[in-house]
């Protein structure tokens, strides 16, 4: 019966550990319908008229946390405007807040296959999130201070749900050090050992 409801991996791992990039490979490969919940809170923060914009803005600079309603609301329109049934939710859920709404409003309507826990040092994701930033990423929170917050937050209450997700058994861990490529191979056999 299960079976019927839409599928979702959560992908979890520090700010500019890979996730964004490893599931846009995911995506192509895999056909699952890729949503990155700070694309989608950035994407609201532009929307004119959006009532949101400035709270996002702040959240996002200060590497906090938007409130579980907004970011979940996003999440559910655009899986249901996708009209698709596999979903990788990419940034989400990263704190208790996150993770009491998501299961009030979500458990019910969709299966969690699992979650995939990229592991990357902390040193190594702030070099790739600055070099981003240098590169002409435009994104607010590439730069050393804002880095600085979005890893004590990661630390603080994102590693907290990633160990409630490691009890029930349900984290994929992968070494998101090497080269891209190298990282998807691993991360697809987690892929291949779903049904079809
Ligand atoms: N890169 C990627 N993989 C590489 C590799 N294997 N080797 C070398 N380089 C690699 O990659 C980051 C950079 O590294 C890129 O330049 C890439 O080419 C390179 P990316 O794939 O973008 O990594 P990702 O993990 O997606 O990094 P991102 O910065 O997006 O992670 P965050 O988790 O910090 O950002 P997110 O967009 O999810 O959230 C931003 C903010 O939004 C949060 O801090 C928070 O304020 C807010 N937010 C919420 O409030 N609620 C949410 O639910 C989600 C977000
Ligand atoms: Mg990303």
């Amino acid at each position: 019966f299960n079976k019927m409801l839409p599928e979702v991996v959560f992908v979890l791992g520090a700010p500019g550990a890979g996730k964004g990039t490893q599931c846009t490979f995911i995506s192509k490969e895999f056909g699952f319908v890729h949503l990155s919940a700070g694309d989608l809170l950035r994407e609201e923060r532009q929307r004119p008229g959006s009532e949101y914009g400035e709270m996002i803005e702040e959240k996002i600079r200060n590497g906090e946390i938007v409130p579980v309603e907004v970011t979940c609301s996003l999440l559910h329109k655009a899986m249901q405007k996708s009209g698709k049934t596999r979903f990788l939710i990419d940034g989400f859920p990263r704190n208790k807040d996150n993770l009491e709404g998501w299961e009030r409003v979500m458990s019910d309507k969709v299966k969690l296959l699992f979650v995939l826990f990229f592991e990357c040092s902390r040193d190594l994701c702030t070099e790739r999130c600055l070099g981003r930033g240098a590169a002409g990423s435009g994104r607010s929170d590439d730069n050393l201070e804002s880095l600085q917050k979005r890893f004590n937050t990661y630390l603080n209450a994102t590693m907290p749900i990633i160990e409630h997700y490691e009890q029930k058994d349900l984290v994929r861990r992968v070494n998101a050090e090497s080269p891209p490529e190298d990282v998807f191979a691993d991360v697809k056999k987690h892929f291949n050992e779903l049904h079809r």
